[in-house]
Parts: structure tokens; sequence; C-alpha cells
């Protein structure tokens, strides 16, 4: 019989129907009944038994020894040794010692609700994670227009006339749902047209009607040059920008600045082709934009991330069928930070850089912990990430892995960041455990996938949320049950029109305040006690269910979920329990859009002024920086391919092509070095140097190198393949942007060389 899962290698999480024999998984599909996926895999998919199965897998915790070996311990030591010197640094140096890192990477994040609890429980707000080394730039952008760093862009690029892709490649990194099918049906219809913006001929590019190979790092030039034809032309959308936003006068006033030639020719793109394509989006009435990390990894990060925005918003591109919109969350996969100016902002001690929705960037994390500063971390806690492998500069990484008090690392394989640890704690992986992702951010449908395990546990792992309930219970924090409790939530399952869990829970929480931080893991042995075996993880989505109906009831309702007598929030929450291939959990209006935005006059607030001070400061670059001869070419370090999946995948085997992840260069550029197709070169920039074999590609920029990210892993079977470049040997934490933090890593400057 197949079980319902989903693919963990993307955000997307196709649902999946997996036949298994003993721990392996033997045959796997798209699963049809998937609301969103409905049947469609990629490549990536058909062979996660590698993700299952591996010799690097985890199966007992470890301890380091004195000599810098690993013993295997039991759970009972591990987790008494981890929380007491948890206590001891917190005691010792207060909570602002310690750190956590990760929380779930493209698979798993219902274990992520219970790290929050040991981030209480360790008394720190610092809290490292991958989407702040490429999204929070715009996730900063979202709050400043709409209120809230919640506030979160959706694209409804199935129904559009019009898609733009600017840096994004869906047809390798996927992103949109069955990104190749969708891909092609949009090639091979006449009605709907595809413009990407990539300074290289990708798949997607190749698929499009018309390709921008922008020069790289200067989209910045290429958007503003679009919005000041958009404004000088008169082909805003007034009659949007009056009912929905305010501040556009400031942001016409910088754009009337911009000498849209001189820009264009920056960018490398005709001003007749920019000026067109401008024409061509006010004209068309359904256009959406749909970005990535070209242009967040790439120079002007941030304000790529705010033009990007203002294209479709003084187009009024926006909240309509075809267009961008806002989308709901059942459970948001981001937090709201206090600015920088607010006193309430979380600020790491050393470099002072502020948290943005929620999360300190990773760029800062090596200087946090080395040098002498009072404040300096000394304790970190890294779940479902590998930032040894992922970081930029891993040689920072090495030296502040080495300088903590404290390393902890929770996954399911030996990976980069858990060799440097004191304490590996070894957890279940993704098929073997009840699992959710929050990356559901569609609109106007949006879904929720809770997935039942489709294997047994491997002997000696736990699920994360156990893991941090023992940690939490070892602390001191909580007790290890709550009988009376779990016995109103058996009741209450049996006679939902009771509802006395609910008013129990509030009393408990009320008579302990204490316990409030840890209300999940309360949750997950009270309601948790009550539901199907094995599932007590799901608990905190009931409440989840509870705040998504208070708020969304009409979505709800729309998308079929029946109120059957205990309550919406109930009848929602039995849906998400009981169907394995996910649901549908709401429909929206599109005008719901302006329901979602959040500040107080529900409009758009346009105005950026930082913002408009960097696209004013273009014109000081409007000559493009010298290069380095030394470092002459640009290499984008981390290309999406056919076999990467960050970190996720370790063994060699799993690709069936690209097996050493090669080095895209152009064929005038290959030649002038004396490369050849498949002869190896070595790659150098400030940080460090690879070697590579090189692939030619006359689809690149002649000056111009592409390497993948997600390989060069310790893998501990030599067989199974060489393991590729190390990237982030290559990069630096300083080549970043500003206001964020975040790497630029589509613009290192590298050398190439043949070796003999
Ligand atoms: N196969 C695969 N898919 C993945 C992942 C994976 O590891 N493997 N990872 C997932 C994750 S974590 C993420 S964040 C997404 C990222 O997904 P994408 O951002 O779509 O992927 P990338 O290949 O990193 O970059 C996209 C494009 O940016 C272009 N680019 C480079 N520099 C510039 C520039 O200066 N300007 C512009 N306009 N474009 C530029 C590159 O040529 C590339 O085609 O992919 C997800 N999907
Ligand atoms: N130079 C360069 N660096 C990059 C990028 C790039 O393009 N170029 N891309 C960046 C991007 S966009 C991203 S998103 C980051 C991602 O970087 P990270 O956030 O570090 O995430 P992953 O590589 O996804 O790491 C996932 C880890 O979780 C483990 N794991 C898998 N399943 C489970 C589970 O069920 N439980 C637990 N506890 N662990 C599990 C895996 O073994 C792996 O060690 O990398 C970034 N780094
Ligand atoms: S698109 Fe993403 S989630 Fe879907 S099968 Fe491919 S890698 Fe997996
Ligand atoms: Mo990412």
């Amino acid at each position: 019989m197949p079980k319902p899962t989903a693919c963990i290698l993307c955000s997307l999480n196709c649902g999946l129907q997996v036949e298994t024999e003993g721990s392996s998984i033997t045959r796997i599909q798209g699963d049809p009944d998937h609301p969103f996926s409905a049947g469609y895999v990629c490549q990536k998919a058909l062979r996660l038994d590698h993700y299952q199965n591996n010799v690097d897998r985890l199966t007992a915790p470890l301890r380091r020894k004195a000599d810098g070996s690993f013993e295997e311990v039991s759970w009972d030591v591990a987790i008494r040794e981890v929380a007491a010197r948890l206590v001891e640094i917190r005691d010792t140096h207060g909570g602002g010692a310690l750190a956590y890192y990760g929380g779930g990477g493209q698979g798993n994040h219902l274990g992520g609700i219970y790290g929050g609890a040991l981030r209480a429980a360790m008394g720190t707000e610092y809290y490292y994670n991958a989407l702040a080394q490429e999204k929070t730039g715009d996730f900063w952008v979202n709050g400043r227009l709409f209120g809230r760093q919640t506030c979160h862009v959706a694209e409804d690029i199935e129904d559009a006339e019009l898609v733009l892709f600017l840096g994004t490649n869906p047809w390798q990194s996927h992103g949109i749902p069955r990104a190749r099918a969708l891909l092609k049906e949009i090639a091979a219809d006449p009605e709907r047209h595809m413009v990407v913006v990539d300074p290289r001929r990708t798949k997607t590019a190749a698929l499009a009607d018309q390709h921008l190979q922008v020069r790289p790092g200067t989209d910045a030039f290429l958007l503003a040059a679009l919005l000041a034809t958009l404004v000088t032309e008169g082909l805003v959308d007034q009659a949007f920008l009056e009912a929905h936003c305010v501040g556009y006068d400031a942001v016409a006033a910088a754009l009337r600045d911009v000498p849209v030639d001189g820009y264009c020719r920056r960018a490398g793109i005709e001003p007749e082709v920019v000026r067109q394509l401008a024409r061509r989006i006010a004209a068309t009435d359904k256009v959406v934009v749909r970005v990535d990390l070209g242009l967040q990894h790439s120079r002007h990060s941030s304000l790529n991330s705010y033009l990007e925005k203002l294209l479709f918003l003084l187009t009024g591109h926006f909240g309509r069928p075809g267009t961008n919109t806002l989308h709901s969350f059942l459970l948001p996969l981001i937090g709201h930070s206090p600015e920088a100016d607010d006193p309430k902002a979380v600020k790491a001690a050393v470099t002072g850089m502020h948290a943005i929705s929620k999360f300190l960037p990773p760029n800062i994390l090596p200087a946090e912990v080395l040098g002498d500063h009072p404040g300096r971390l000394r304790a970190l806690v890294v779940d479902s990430a590998n930032p040894m492998a992922t970081g930029a500069d891993t040689a920072a990484y090495r030296r502040a892995f080495e300088a903590l008090d404290l390393v902890v690392v929770i996954d399911v394989a030996l990976s980069e960041t858990a060799r440097q640890a004191d304490y590996v704690l070894p957890a279940s992986t993704q098929l073997e455990k009840w699992e959710a992702t929050f990356f559901s951010l569609h609109f106007p449908r949006n879904g929720f996938h809770l997935r039942p395990p489709a294997l047994p546990p491997t002997p000696g792992t736990l699920p994360e949320p156990e893991i941090y309930r023992r940690l939490l219970v070892a602390m001191g924090e909580l007790p290890g049950s709550f009988p009376l409790l779990a016995a109103v939530a058996r009741l209450d399952r049996r006679l939902p029109r009771l509802r006395l869990f609910p008013l129990a829970l509030r009393a408990a929480l009320a008579a302990r305040p204490a316990w409030r931080p840890y209300a999940a893991v309360v949750l997950m042995e009270t309601l948790g006690q009550a539901l199907p075996a094995g599932a007590k993880a799901a608990a905190p989505l009931w409440a989840a269910c509870h705040r998504y109906v208070a708020r969304h009831a009409e979505a709800v309702r729309r998308a079929g979920v029946e109120d059957r007598g205990a309550g919406l929030a109930e009848a929602l929450f039995d849906e998400i329990m009981t169907r394995p291939s996910g649901v549908v959990m709401s429909e929206h209006l599109f005008e719901d859009t302006w329901k979602m935005v959040r500040h107080a006059d529900g409009k758009v607030h346009l105005e950026i002024p930082e913002l408009l001070g960097d696209l004013a400061a273009l014109a000081d670059e409007l000559e493009a920086p010298a290069q380095d001869p030394e470092f002459p070419f640009n290499l984008a370090a981390g290309e999406r391919r056919s076999f990467n999946a960050v970190s996720v995948m370790r063994s060699p085997a799993w690709r069936r092509s690209d097996v050493e992840g090669a080095l895209r260069l152009h064929p005038e550029d290959a030649e002038r070095l004396g490369l050849a197709e498949g002869a190896r070169a070595r790659v150098t920039t400030r940080a460090g140097s690879v070697e590579v074999p090189v692939t030619l590609d006359p689809g690149l920029l002649p000056g111009c190198a592409s390497l993948p990210h997600g390989y060069g892993f310790d893998y501990q079977d030599e067989a199974a393949g060489p393991p590729g470049p190390r990237i982030n040997e290559l990069t630096s934490a300083e080549h970043c942007d500003p206001w964020t933090r975040t790497p630029l890593h589509k613009t290192v400057p590298a050398r190439v060389e043949a070796l003999g």
C-alpha cells in the first residue's frame, strides 16, 4: 500500500506516495490527492531514499571526548548533561550568552515550534536562521510597505497574462507549484507571456518570450529605469495609488531623477527594450512578479526587494487575479521585529545587528563568538541547519565553533556542523515522524499538509518535539506530565461539544504563568495524548486552527470545511489530522488582500526613506567599479541545479548528472584560459579556493562564472563519489547587504586558472 508523505527537498513540499520495505523506500510517485502539487514531482524527489538511508545517519547521541573523538552515550546521559550545561552557562553569563540556530529546513517545521520553547528556557532571543541570509530584506520591506514583516507576498502565476521572473530559475529551483509543467504551459499558450531577467540564459529564460540578460549585480539600475519610465511616461495606475497607497509623491520625485538611458546601459540592456517593457507592464491587465536569490543574493539586495515590489504596486498589479497578493498563514514562518531604532529591538551584543522577522543573520554569527566582548556568545544549539557548510566563510565558522564553550547539534546526519559539536542528538528523519512545513504561501486557495510517518523510527533516534520536551524537563522548567489536563483533553476529544479543555488550559496557564512560553509542550503532553497514536507533536496545530479561524472564518468555510457542531476551528483541526495528503484550509476572495495589510489606515505605505536614499546613491555607481585584476570574474557562488538540495542530500551517489558540480564558464573565457570541456580548474576568491571540472556554457555573459551550492560534504563513504566544491570556502561575511547583512553570493570576485 503506498503511503502519503511529502518531498522535503524544496519549499514546494510536493505530495508523494511512497512504498516501503523495512527502513527503505522502494517506490516514489507524485500524490495526485495533494491539493497543490496534484501528482507533480521533479527528478529530485525520486531518489529520496538517499536521504533516508546513508552512512552519515545518526543512531545514538554522541558526546565529544577529551581527545576530540566522539563516544556514544544514552539519551538519559545526553539530555541530563546538555540541560545542565545550558543552565550553567545561562545562570553564569545570562541568556545573551546562548543562541539558537535553525529550527526547521526545507521539509520539517513542526519541531521548530518546540525550538521556541527551548529558546525561552535558555533565556535568549538570539535566533539565527537561514532565512536571514536571503529573505530578511524582503521581509523588512514588507514590514514598511504593508505594516508587519509577516505580510508576505504571493504570486498568482497560473492566471497571469505576463509573468516577470527576476533573478530566479524555477525550471531548477521550483518555488512555484508544478514549476516545469507550468512553465511549459505558459510557453505554449499564446495568451500568456514570460519575461526573464537573468545574466544567464537558463532553461527558464530559454522558454520565455523575452530574456533580459542583465549584467550581474545591476538589477537595481534596471528596475530603477523601468520604474522611472512608468512615472515619467504617466504609466502608473493613478486610481489604484489614490485608493490604496500613501507616499507616492516621494517615490515619484526620487524616480524622476533617474537617468534612464545611463542606468539601462549600466545594466547592459538597450534603453528602448526597457521602455517597451515598462509600457507592456502598464498596458497588460494581469501581471505578476516573482523573484528569488538572483535579486536577493545580489548587489543592492534590500533595494532590489523594494524596487521589485514598486513595480507591481505603482502599476496596480496587486490584489487581483493574476497579480501579486498577500496571503494567510496557518502558522507564520516568520515573526515581526521592532526596527533598529526601537528600544525593544533585539540586538546582537557584539555587532549590534538587529533582528528582522525575529531572525539574526548567520553572517554575523562568527563575529558574535570570536573576540573578547563581554556579551559574546558561549553556547549554541543548532537544529536542522548546517552552517558549517551553508554559512558564508567556512573558515570563520570553523574558528567560531572552536571558540564556543558548548555546541549542541540536533540532526539526522553527521553533518559538517555536527562534526564540530560537543553533543549530537540524533533526530528521526522526516519520513519517520509526524511532520509538516509552514511553507503554505498560496493565495487565494491556501492549504496545510500534516503528514504521518511513512516509516518506523530508526532505533536510537527521537523526534525533535520529544527531544525539546526532555530538555525542558531536565532544565527544571516543566514537570514530566500533566495528568489532570491530559484527562480533560481526552474527555473533550470524545465529547467535543463540552469544550472543557480550552477552559482548563487557560486556567492552568493563568495559575502558572511560567509555563506560558512552553505552551506547545503543555499542549503536546495533554491534548497530544488524546490524538491518534504518535501524533502528539501535532497538538499545537489545534491552537493554530483556533487563531486562524478567528481571522479567516469565511475563507475556511469557503474551502468546504464544515462546522459540525463543535466549532469551525475544531472542524479544521480534524480535517488536518485526518487527511494525510493535505487539505485546502482556506479559499480567500481577492479583496481579502486588503484585510491582510496591517497599517492602521489599511494602505500600502510606499515611501521607505532609507531605500530611497540607496536609490539616489545609485548615481554614484553609474561607472561600473573597476575590476580587480586579481579577481576578474564575477562568480555566482550557489546555483540551483538538477541534483543539489542545500545540504539535505549528503551522498554524492544520489546525483544522476553533474556529479562533481562543474564550474560554468563562457567558451571565450575558457579558450583564453586554455580550458576545454571537463578540464580541471582552480577557482580562487579573497576567501579561499576550490578545484573543479569546467563545463562550457555559451548562455553566460563573458567574464561570468557559476558554481553550485549543495556539494562538498564530508560524506563517510568515499566510494559514493567525489564530494564536489565546498562553496562557502569561497565566500566572505563582509560582502553583504548593509541593511540585513545578507551575503551577496551572486557577485563574488574570483579568479579562474587551469590546473595542469
Ligand atoms: N534544485 C534545487 N532547487 C532548490 C534548492 C536547491 O538547493 N536545489 N534550494 C531552494 C532554496 S533554499 C532557494 S532559496 C531557492 C532559490 O532559487 P533561485 O533563486 O531560483 O535559484 P538560484 O539558481 O540560486 O538563482 C536564480 C538565478 O539567479 C541568476 N542570477 C545570478 N546573479 C544574478 C543577478 O545579479 N541578477 C539577476 N537578475 N539574476 C541573477 C542565476 O543565473 C540563476 O539563474 O531554490 C530552492 N530550490
Ligand atoms: N554560498 C552559498 N551558500 C548558501 C546558498 C548559496 O546559494 N550559496 N544558499 C543558502 C540558502 S538560500 C539556504 S536556504 C541555506 C540553507 O542552509 P541551512 O539552513 O543550513 O539548511 P540545510 O542545508 O537545509 O540543512 C539542513 C540540515 O538539516 C538536517 N536535517 C534533515 N532532516 C532533518 C530532520 O528531520 N531533523 C533535523 N533535526 N535535521 C534534519 C540535514 O541533515 C542538514 O544537516 O544555505 C545557504 N547557503
Ligand atoms: S519541486 Fe521541490 S518539493 Fe516538489 S518534488 Fe521537486 S524538490 Fe521535491
Ligand atoms: Mo533558501
